[in-house]
């Protein structure tokens, strides 16, 4: 249990089980980063499906170390999962997520609002960010993954105005008062419902749930890649989880990590 964890446990407020069995929630006012506790968990053998949600963070992170805004008010929470299954199958969980977030914002929208899934996880309302996740994972020394925490950031009441992609927050979107433990109970039980649905059935529904709501799908973006960039028509995820890209030239393109923008006028 717990105690026999090594975490600080006189920084956590409260330690409850929640709607599933085995589900953990260790709940703290601020933290680091969510996923820094969670994989600290993880390590001293944390089960499966235990969560971490903290009102604050105070050193959130986004990809590449870059920084992810957490003041009071918004959710911030990792879940750590122990699928059994590849390192690279793994990536597949990151659209689950994406998934979860972007169905119970549309069951929170009460006007008509466009929610879309921006690869490889950001979930944007009318074409801005309200979500982002942060997928972090561990192998074991067979080469199958032994722990992924996947965070999870959602802005509830306030975003920050300098940053790379406009944000917005849900409260500002919907114009009404959204209650945080709402959102997180209602993603908590979405995210173990996909989760469960992959693990039976592997990704092709995760994968059709994400192109149905996709942003730019058969548009035209850019990619920036490490070193370059690529713009082409977004037809698709393959089977494993990668963008396809159709180039110009009409060559596909299959793309694993990048960062996607609006096409740049050519
Ligand atoms: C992400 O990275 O979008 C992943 C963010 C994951 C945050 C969660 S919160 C719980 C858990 N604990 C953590 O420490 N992290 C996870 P990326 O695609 O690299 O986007 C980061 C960029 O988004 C930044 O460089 C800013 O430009 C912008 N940004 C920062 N804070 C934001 C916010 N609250 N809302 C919208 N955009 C933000």
């Amino acid at each position: 249990m717990l105690r026999s964890l090594k975490v600080d446990d006189s920084r956590i407020d409260q330690t409850m089980s929640s709607t599933t069995p085995q589900q953990t929630v260790h709940r703290f006012t601020v933290v680091g980063s969510t996923n820094d506790e969670a994989k600290t968990l993880a390590v001293a053998g944390a089960l499966h499906g235990t969560i971490v949600r903290s009102d604050s963070q105070t050193a959130g992170r986004g990809r590449h170390g870059r920084r992810w805004e957490s003041s009071v008010g918004n959710l911030y929470l990792s879940y750590i999962f122990r699928p059994e299954t590849r390192v690279r199958t793994a990536a597949q969980i990151g659209y689950i997520a994406a998934v979860s977030v972007a169905e119970i914002i549309e069951e929170l929208a009460v006007d008509v609002v466009q929610v879309t899934c921006k690869w490889p996880n950001d979930v944007l309302v009318d074409g801005k960010k309200v979500c982002g996740i942060l997928a972090e994972s561990s192998v074991s020394p067979g080469g199958t993954l032994d722990w992924i925490v996947i965070g999870i950031g959602i802005n509830l009441t306030s975003h920050p105005h300098d940053v790379r992609w406009p944000a917005t927050n849900l409260q500002a979107a919907f114009k009404r008062f959204i209650v945080a433990d709402e959102v997180f109970e209602a993603l908590t039980c979405r995210l173990h419902g996909w989760m469960d649905s992959w693990l039976d059935a592997g990704f092709d529904r995760v994968r059709r749930a994400w192109l149905n709501r996709a942003w730019s799908i058969d548009s035209d973006i850019t990619v920036a890649l490490q070193g370059r960039s690529v713009t082409g028509r977004l037809v698709g995820l393959d089977t494993e989880g990668a963008l396809i890209l159709q180039r110009v030239d009409g060559a596909k393109e299959t793309i694993h990590y990048g960062e996607v923008f609006p096409a740049e006028t050519r």
